[in-house]
């Protein structure tokens, strides 16, 4: 049996593939990559009070047009394992992205009992519903992705690799290694196809505004544009390898290509401090950062990660992945539309339509 999906010009069936985390800076990405394949997608967003889909409005096709419609969403959550079960039988997906996390590492210590239930158990949760799902329909070619991540390599020296200990400095990341061997036992266990992506950071424009990226190149905006003077920041001094969301959502799908399920490192290799991040950004746009940035106690974490700089030969070699974006190149990208972003608030606030955030 294979997915539900709609049919193409040949009458091969399309392939289907279910999101978690499809309103996330990486669902929209992955979400996008996927329909190009000509994929059926289907995402499971959460109930909020707001809407939560600006990510993926502009891909959104009402349902009632269901022949144009091939991004489809549906209500669930990470922290209830019927709904999850209840979509895979549903949807009958071939090809499963757990990208769904409280993602946030600084917050995990703030909410350390609900980051753990929806990184390491909703992954459990959604590995079980996976295995049980096989069980019941016999679709054992379904394949499950799962959003590992860089920061399980913690204080671990760099550069890290696919055998580089694990040794994580906050509650996410603990909880992100939880998931990672959940899922090498399914596969070890129940045969599952079943892959760990290890992902360094990895930036767009569609990046969650309080990342440390986005909250310094929305500020360049802001500042450019005269909305606001001053940033306040953390540890200047950490290092990240940080990529392109765009080219790294390919890495995902090509994992879930491959004849044997494996983990992968996916990084660019390269690394910078936020200094240097400051540096670029704010000098793209002839300003000096010394000259706005503050530095706040409030941004620095109990545990910090140090440095992280990732060696990719293995996605290279095996997956044939390399990134196309370089750091100047993606730092200057985000740059451009968060100043763009600015100068529409500039119109907004000086007609009296909106107020200006509260920024000094
Ligand atoms: P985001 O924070 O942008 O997106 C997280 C997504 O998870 C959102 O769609 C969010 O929904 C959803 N979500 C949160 N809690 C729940 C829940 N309880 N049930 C269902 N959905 C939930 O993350 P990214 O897109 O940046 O990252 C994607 C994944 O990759 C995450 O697992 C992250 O931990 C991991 N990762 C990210 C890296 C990066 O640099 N971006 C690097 C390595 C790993 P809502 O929109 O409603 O908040
Ligand atoms: P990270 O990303 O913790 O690497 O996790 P983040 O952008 O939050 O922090 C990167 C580094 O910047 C320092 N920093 C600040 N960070 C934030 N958020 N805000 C600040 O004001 C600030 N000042 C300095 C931090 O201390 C840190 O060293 C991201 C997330 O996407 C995770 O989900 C993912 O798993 C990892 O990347 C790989």
């Amino acid at each position: 049996m294979s997915g539900s999906g709609s049919t193409n010009g040949d009458s091969t069936p399309n392939k289907v593939a279910l999101i978690t985390g499809i309103t996330g800076q990486d669902g929209s990405y992955l979400t996008e990559f996927l329909l190009n394949k000509g994929y059926e997608v289907h995402g499971l967003i959460r109930r909020s009070s707001n809407f939560n889909t600006q990510r993926i409005d502009h891909i959104y096709v009402d349902p009632h047009n269901a022949h144009k419609a091939r991004m489809k969403l549906h209500y669930a959550d990470l922290s209830d394992a019927s709904s999850l079960r209840r979509w895979l039988d549903t949807i009958l997906p071939d090809e499963v992205y757990n990208l769904a996390a409280q993602s946030h590492v600084a917050v995990s210590f703030e909410i350390p009992d609900y980051t753990a239930d929806v990184v390491a158990t909703g992954a459990l949760r959604l590995l079980e519903a996976v295995r049980s799902h096989i069980d019941a329909s016999g679709r054992s070619h379904i394949r499950y992705y799962q959003a590992g991540s860089s920061e399980m390599f913690g204080s671990t020296p760099p550069p890290q690799s696919e055998t580089t200990p694990f040794h994580p400095r906050s509650p996410y990341a603990a909880s992100k290694c939880a998931a990672h061997w959940y899922t090498v036992n399914y596969r070890e266990a129940y045969g599952i196809f079943a892959c760990n992506g290890i992902l360094f950071n990895h930036e767009s424009p569609r990046r969650g505004e309080n990342f440390v990226t986005r909250k310094i190149t929305r500020a360049v905006g802001r500042i450019k544009i005269g909305l606001q003077s001053k940033l306040f920041l953390g540890n200047l001094q950490a290092s990240r390898d940080w990529g392109f969301a765009g080219d790294y959502v390919e890495a995902m799908w090509l994992m879930l290509q491959q004849e044997k399920a494996d983990d992968y490192v996916v990084a660019t290799e390269e690394s910078h401090t936020v200094e240097e991040f400051l540096e670029v950004a704010f000098g793209y746009v002839g300003l000096n950062w010394k000259d706005h940035v503050v530095i706040d106690k409030r941004y620095f974490r109990p545990t910090e990660v140090d440095n992280l700089k990732g060696d990719s030969s293995k996605a290279k070699e095996v997956l044939g992945w390399k990134p196309k974006v370089g750091f100047e190149q993606l730092v200057k990208m985000m740059v451009d539309q968060d100043v763009e972003r600015a100068k529409k608030e500039k119109v907004l606030v000086d007609a009296g339509y909106i107020d200006a955030q509260q920024q000094p």
